[in-house]
């Protein structure tokens, strides 16, 4: 077999965004475009010679295919081993799980995530580093750099393989290593809970259903839920991966998951629900009849974390995106534990895990995970909740009610304007921007302005600074609102509003989001000229 060098490139635009490359799968699969953008990765870091990657995806259209040139790539390149998830799939808590485990160069993960999948919908690439996570600044900057100037790539002219067949096979001199994607993280998640008192939970009756949306955690949540700790057959629904999630989003909020928002709704509703997304990394709890903001969540699983055996030691510290709701905050607080606060992007906790500051990280995204893998984890956050519910023996709601008699509670929502020009949605951001120096002490909507900045992060522990991630505005009382501008999209800009009010433990904790927030939500309209810039002021999704 030889390996053919084809002239090619560069293509422009390869940035990798929030996590790793991002963009309409027609883009993906024009002639050498994939292919640039491996061989920019490989030209990256060194080359691939010698190396040994896990390589698998979501189960997405294109996912096989990509697979396949990805390996005859890493052949081409030397690489000594590949490890792939059989059919292609691996989640991404898996491929993490698999880098660390055999102490792997890295990973490549196919995914676009929570975007929707098919030829006419969104395909990405995610680079992974080889402590398990999504590679850091520092080497996507290496990686758009090469992007940008790579006019070749090699490949071998092997055959493809077989993905289906688990075992040994090789391709070009490289050992192809085909492993059932689920058995190493059902084994990671047994160490981490007590699946016996799990097990009893379900025994005694307790119900659940868990909605895998058509994506990557089907076969994870069959396996671990209903296979091994003994959920009711049919607990887990929508449990086959698709190439096109079944024609939706796989994104585990409440606008998208509503069959299962409706169930948990109902008056015949389980006692607990949750769902995944496209690639099994964000995972959404619901109690019966209670919405737990992914915010909240991250709070009540650190507060809690304790009852399950591998944090039975207590947490280093805590980690959350910006963003965020501060509910988390006031748990580290009261634990005596760190809080750090960093950028958007899952790339970000990575620093702090490996330095052992951090046990448990989370995003308002729906984004929870710990120490275990350098990934968030959505079967991992299922499994906590469910170890806290076996051992509290109380309902969804209840946990909350008293969290929030605990700690107060942080309202919160997440507005989202999708895909509008990227020329309004930067003036909006500029006009603000340029306000923020004065708007300390201005008063709208009745809220008065305590602090505005842009968030710059430094990191702790390499001291990588990181600007412009994102502008805050505090007000007086308890109220803060965060704009950032959507580093996954595929199509023009999107525009996140985060936006988020407190009430403290003696408070009223049983308004509605919207109630809650009202002001806050009129003072951002007004701060950000929003009707003037978008024509309007209501988001496509509120979550
Ligand atoms: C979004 C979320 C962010 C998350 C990222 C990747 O990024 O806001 O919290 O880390 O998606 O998640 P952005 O830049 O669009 O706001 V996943 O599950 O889509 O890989
Ligand atoms: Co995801």
């Amino acid at each position: 077999m030889t390996t053919l060098t084809v002239s090619k490139g560069p293509f422009e635009g390869q940035k990798p965004g929030t996590s790793g490359l991002r963009k309409k799968t027609r883009v993906f699969m024009e002639p050498g475009y994939l292919e640039c953008f491996v061989q920019s990765t490989f030209n990256a870091i060194g080359g691939a010679s010698g190396k040994t990657f896990v390589v698998g995806g979501d189960g997405r259209f294109f996912n096989a295919d990509a697979i396949q040139t990805i390996l005859k790539m890493a052949a081409a390149g030397g690489a000594a081993r590949a490890i792939v998830g059989q059919g292609g799939i691996l989640s991404t808590p898996a491929v993490s799980h698999l880098i660390r485990k055999n102490q792997t160069d890295g990973g490549l993960v196919l995914s676009a995530s929570h975007n929707p999948g098919g030829i006419d919908a969104d395909f990405g690439i995610k680079y992974n580093i080889s402590n398990g996570g999504p590679a850091p600044e520092t080497v996507t900057a290496k990686i758009f750099e090469q992007t940008q100037s790579v006019d070749r790539y090699d490949i071998s002219d092997a055959p493809d393989i077989d993905l289906k067949a688990v075992g040994r096979t090789q391709m070009d001199g490289m050992i192809v290593d085909i492993v059932d994607p689920v058995a190493d993280y059902a084994e990671l998640m047994e160490g981490l809970f007590d699946f016996n008192g799990i097990k009893a939970l379900f025994a005694g009756g307790f119900t659940m259903c868990f909605d895998a949306m058509h994506a990557v955690t089907g076969p994870y949540a069959k396996a671990i839920l209903e296979d091994r700790l003994g959920a009711a057959e049919g607990s887990v629904i929508n449990a086959v991966p698709s190439e096109d999630f079944g024609g939706g989003h796989p994104d585990p909020n409440p606008v998208w998951a509503k069959t299962l928002m409706r169930r948990m709704m109902s008056t015949d509703a389980p006692d607990f629900g949750a769902a995944s997304d496209g690639d099994g990394d964000r995972n959404m709890i619901v109690g019966r009849g209670t919405y737990v903001t992914p915010s909240d969540s991250l709070a009540v699983l650190a507060a809690n974390a304790h009852v399950a055996p591998a944090y039975a030691k207590g947490l280093a510290g805590l980690a959350r995106s910006m963003p965020t709701s501060m509910a988390a905050d006031r748990v580290a607080d009261k634990l005596g534990i760190e809080c750090f606060e960093t950028p958007t992007g899952w790339k970000f906790f990575g620093n702090l895990l490996d330095a052992g500051r951090v046990t448990l990280c989370g995003e308002e995204s729906a984004g929870t995970g710990s120490e275990h893998v350098r990934e968030k984890d959505g079967l991992w956050a299922v499994l906590l909740w469910l170890n806290i519910l076996a051992e509290r023996k109380q309902s969804v709601a209840e946990i909350m009610r008293d969290h929030w008699a605990e700690f107060g509670r942080n309202y919160y929502s997440r507005h989202d304007y999708e895909a509008i020009p990227t020329a309004q949605a930067d003036a909006l951001m500029e006009g603000v921007q340029s306000q923020l120096a004065t708007l300390a002490g201005t008063t709208w909507s009745g809220l008065t302005v305590l602090n505005a900045d842009s968030f710059s992060y430094q990191d702790p522990v390499d001291g990588s600074v990181s600007d412009n991630q994102g502008l805050r505005i505090i007000f007086d009382g308890g109220g803060r609102a965060v704009l950032r501008l959507s580093g996954t999209g595929t199509e023009g800009a999107t525009l996140r509003v985060y936006l988020e009010q407190y009430v403290d433990e003696t408070g009223n904790h049983t308004l509605t989001a919207q109630a809650a927030l009202d002001s806050v939500v009129t003072a951002v309209q007004d701060i950000t000229s929003m009707q003037h810039h978008l024509g309007r002021v209501e988001p496509d999704v509120k979550t």
